[in-house]
């Protein structure tokens, strides 16, 4: 097993992920901005090296000090979180070419699966059902030939994009020439990638992800699903397993078909396959997720699982020791993102607790709160055997929740957990539109 780990990350990230390593007795070295030299996670860490100023390029983002830190502390593995350099396959490659464990999937994978465009050529070739739309666009008129083949409304989608970034809805076909215009320059200035394709938009339906770990030796297990369908301005604000909206059959299906795209990408490592699941039970990829995400606690608390601990030993060239049939899922659980609504110092918080109840969070009393960075504080996630308890868990852990000293989204958090949208679990990927 590696003896030291850096972790190239900040927030609540890196202090689940430096708890992951104290318990498997591994040494952790923390990179951080100027900004962090008081956060968490840097007091957590065995070593801390202060690798630049506040903005990300210069920090979080720095391909170069990154590796020297990591080379300088004899760290054998780096592991990079989510966002930042978390899916960047220039720096996985980096880090095999200095001899430092990415810890994640091969360069090549992060590269592939990057392409959201050849993604969904690669899927669609192994029989992996994906959204009706069209290839890159290579001229307004095959654009507008395209658009009609596929039916209004259309979705533009930047190949370098992802995660509802660079996206565009076009009602119609007035309004195409300019949109893609728009979208591909918005991709070249924002991914330095003009590529755009089309897909139909799907309305009515639910945003599944699957979630899958992978060996080196080609045994893969599937740890179920995620309902991510509640999102505002491209951000998710709840997420729970299992699916309320999902028959055992249907979710057994996405199960078998997420497998299969990790199969034949050669996956290693934990990964993500994203799906729209229409009221009918169709289901289309629309694309793979190459990183450790945001909301991979629930699936922790479903299932048992460490996701941290098996993405560190894949890594170190360890066996999966369980199949599928050992993973089981008990109860139900959901997730609240707790963000900032504004900067300041957290003059007191509370962090609420109790059976079912985890916080994931590097929130301490008089910290600052920053505007460098992504506005999540943390997450909260209540578990329990129903569906039923577990909202009536999660209320009461928001209720108890203290954070003093900015604004945040509790209370919008409270409302939408007492709602009948939300008891009801008929929500879509439309729900929080314009709320
Ligand atoms: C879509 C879609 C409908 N049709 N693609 C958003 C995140 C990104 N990973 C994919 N996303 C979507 N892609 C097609 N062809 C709906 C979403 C979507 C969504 C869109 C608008 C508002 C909220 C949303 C929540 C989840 C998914």
């Amino acid at each position: 097993m590696f003896t030291k780990i850096l972790i190239a990350n900040r927030g609540e990230i890196a202090v689940r992920i430096i708890r992951a390593c104290r318990e498997m007795g591994i040494e952790t070295v923390v990179v951080y901005s100027e900004a962090d030299a008081e956060s968490l996670p840097v007091a957590m860490a065995d070593e801390r090296i202060c690798i630049g100023g506040n903005s990300p390029k210069d920090s979080y983002l720095n391909m170069e000090n990154i590796i020297s830190a990591a080379l300088v502390t004899k760290a054998q593995a780096i592991h990079p979180g989510y966002g930042f350099l978390s899916e960047n396959p220039e720096f996985a490659k980096k880090c095999d070419e200095n001899g430092i464990v990415f810890i994640g999937p091969p360069w090549d994978v992060i590269k592939l699966m990057g392409d959201k465009e050849k993604a969904r050529e690669l899927m669609s070739e192994i029989g992996v059902p994906i959204v009706p739309g069209s290839g890159v666009i290579t001229s307004i008129e095959e654009a507008e030939a395209e658009a009609d083949r596929i039916g209004y409304p259309v979705m533009i989608k930047a190949s370098a994009g992802g995660g509802g970034k660079g996206i565009r809805v076009v009602f119609k076909k007035e309004e195409l020439a300019e949109s893609i215009r728009v979208a591909s320059e918005e991709a070249r200035s924002g991914f330095g990638n003009a590529d755009v394709f089309m897909e139909k938009y799907l309305v009515g339906v639910r945003h599944i992800e699957v979630q899958v770990l992978a060996d080196k030796f080609g045994n893969i297990v599937c740890l179920g699903e995620r309902d991510c369908s509640l999102q505002r301005n491209k951000q998710k604000v709840i997420e729970e397993t299992p699916s309320p909206f999902l028959s055992d059959e249907l979710r057994e299906r996405l199960m078998e078909t997420a497998k299969k795209a990790m199969k034949f990408s050669y996956y290693e490592n934990a990964g993500t396959v994203e799906f729209l699941v229409d009221k009918e039970g169709n289901f289309y990829f629309i694309e793979m997720n190459t990183r450790l995400q945001v909301e991979h606690p629930i699936t922790e608390e479903l299932t048992g699982i460490d996701i941290v601990k098996w993405q560190i030993r894949i890594a170190c060239e360890m066996k999966l020791n369980f199949t599928q049939e050992d993973v089981q899922f008990k109860g139900h659980v959901i997730e609240c993102r707790i963000n900032a609504r504004s900067t300041g110092t957290l003059n007191f918080i509370h962090i609420p607790g109790g059976k079912g109840v985890r916080c994931d969070t590097a929130m301490i009393s008089g910290m600052e709160v920053v505007p460098y960075y992504d506005s999540m504080l943390g997450k909260l996630i209540a578990r329990s055997l129903t569906r039923e308890e577990t909202v009536r868990k999660m209320e009461s852990a928001l209720c108890e929740m203290i954070i003093d000293g900015v604004e945040t989204n509790q209370e919008s958090q409270i409302d939408l957990i007492r709602s009948q949208l939300f008891y009801s679990g008929m929500y879509d990927t439309r729900s929080l539109e314009d709320r």
